[in-house]
């Protein structure tokens, strides 16, 4: 990729393109870890790792939290005659700012990249006029798009929810938008498009329908997916769980919630997870535990890299920095597969009180350093096969015999019971060996 802006102004001018200079290194603004060209296993990092950047936290947000006003002085605001035009300048600082951190990816909201207008009519016009020209930028900066997806929770109409809304002309409104949104993700070559239930919950129980929302929401993702298909998108639809906040009850709740959901309503084929640590975290899971558990059910997709902290209740979206977290989460992925379609979206911001026009590079070159080393270690307990060898062999008396019939379905209770009292005594207490494995994990992690 080229060091890129457009225009007649470099928004980020102190900062070229970020380097891998190695684990050596005291520069910050370059990767020890990342290096997207070094071969992992049977492909490159940077294949592997698919990395986006999240065009609402790093272009739009700007510090401000429910106490403070914003602290983050964009420069590309500055000057704009239109709220067009502070959004052209703003996709200039985006693609430049992409293109320089050397990632290959962006993901974006409708109103992140594009104004709302008087009526929808105009809202629409003002994202085809942007789409327009983030098509010239992609191509120019090298940049593709992962996903894209609608913001549906934001704009005051949407406070009671957007397709579970009691009032159906806002369910309508609500598909004019998702409508608008799928058609620039495939005008743009988007790899998946996202649903965030941001509102789709409730508050109260004495106010709320449960059954009917729920089942709005299934028919509203199954008309956006057929809308989709007939237009020619080829790639996934993502649901991405959250438990909670802003409602107080999500009913994308967790991994297992949606996958339940999907199968309920047949659109397990098109859809997938696309899971975010922060809500894994805010559900009570770990992240691996949602990561796994889409990969079991063949559900896995992609990923909304970040971090919660855990002494706080709400989703802070801070940037990815243990290695321990991304370790086991690549261990994951990688026996998942790896991505196809999806990748790693820093859905992060940098905190309030950074406020130097570097910080966001720092961010991001922290997060991918952190995959980048977990995707090394993942790949080293793979090649060294001791944990899953313990797993396989854990399960062994499943692997032939009586074992393998229950697997197959070929043995009544009856028979399984007649089996159990045959063996008594001979079976059960065989380590499970938890601390052994921790001790190799972290030699692991160490590079031992
Ligand atoms: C909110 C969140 C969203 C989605 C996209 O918690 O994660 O930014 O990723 O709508
Ligand atoms: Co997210």
């Amino acid at each position: 990729m080229a060091d890129f802006y457009v225009g007649n102004k470099e928004y980020f001018p102190k900062i070229g393109k970020i380097p891998y200079e190695g684990p050596e290194s005291d520069n910050p603004l370059a990767f020890k870890f990342y290096d997207p060209e070094k071969k992992v296993g049977k492909k490159k990092m940077k294949d592997h790792l698919r990395f986006a950047v999240a065009y609402w936290h790093s272009f739009c947000a700007d510090g401000t939290d429910p106490f403070g006003s914003a602290t983050h002085q964009h420069p590309w605001i500055a000057g704009a005659k239109s709220p067009l035009e502070a959004a052209e300048h703003k996709m200039d600082a985006a693609f430049e700012f992409i293109s320089k951190l050397g990632a290959e990816f962006y993901c974006f909201h409708d109103r992140d990249m594009a104004p709302e207008g008087a009526s929808p009519a105009e809202s629409e016009k003002n994202l085809v006029t942007l789409v327009g020209r983030a098509k010239k930028l992609q191509k120019a900066a090298g940049v593709k798009l992962l996903w894209g997806t609608a913001n549906l929770f934001t704009h005051p109409r949407f406070m009671n929810g957007a397709a579970t809304n009691p009032e159906f002309g806002v369910v309508a409104l609500a598909a004019a938008q998702v409508k608008a949104a799928i058609d620039a993700t495939i005008e743009l070559g988007g790899q998946g498009y996202t649903f965030w239930g941001g509102r789709e919950g409730y508050m109260s129980l004495l106010n709320t329908d449960l059954k009917r929302e729920k089942e709005h929401l299934a028919r509203f993702l199954s008309l956006a997916r057929d809308y989709a298909r007939k237009q020619g998108f080829k790639g996934v639809f993502y649901i991405e769980p959250k438990p909670m906040e802003p409602t107080k009850h999500q009913y994308d709740y967790d991994t297992e919630t949606v996958i339940g959901f999907l199968k309920t309503n047949g659109l397990d084929k098109d859809f997938r997870l696309n899971i975010e640590a922060n809500h894994a975290e805010l559900a009570g899971h770990d992240f691996v535990h949602e990561l796994e558990t889409a990969a079991a059910a063949g559900l896995f997709g992609s990923v909304d890299a970040n971090r919660g902290e855990p002494r706080n209740g709400w989703d802070t979206d801070q940037f990815p920095s243990s290695y321990y977290e991304t370790a086991q989460a690549m261990y994951t992925i990688l026996n998942a597969g790896g991505f196809t379609t999806g990748g790693l979206n820093f859905d992060a911001k940098i905190r309030r009180n950074s406020v130097d026009p570097q910080d966001l590079f720092i961010a991001h070159i922290g997060g991918m350093d952190a995959f980048a080393v977990g995707l090394e270690i993942a790949q080293r307990i793979i090649n060294d096969g001791r944990i899953p060898g313990f797993v396989k062999k854990r399960y062994s008396s499943f692997g032939s015999g009586d074992g393998a019939k229950f697997e197959k379905g070929e043995l009544s209770l009856e028979e399984l019971a007649a089996i159990g009292q045959s063996g008594y005594g001979k079976y059960g207490l065989t380590s499970g060996r938890q601390e052994y494995l921790e001790n190799l994990f972290n030699q692991y992690l160490l590079g031992l």
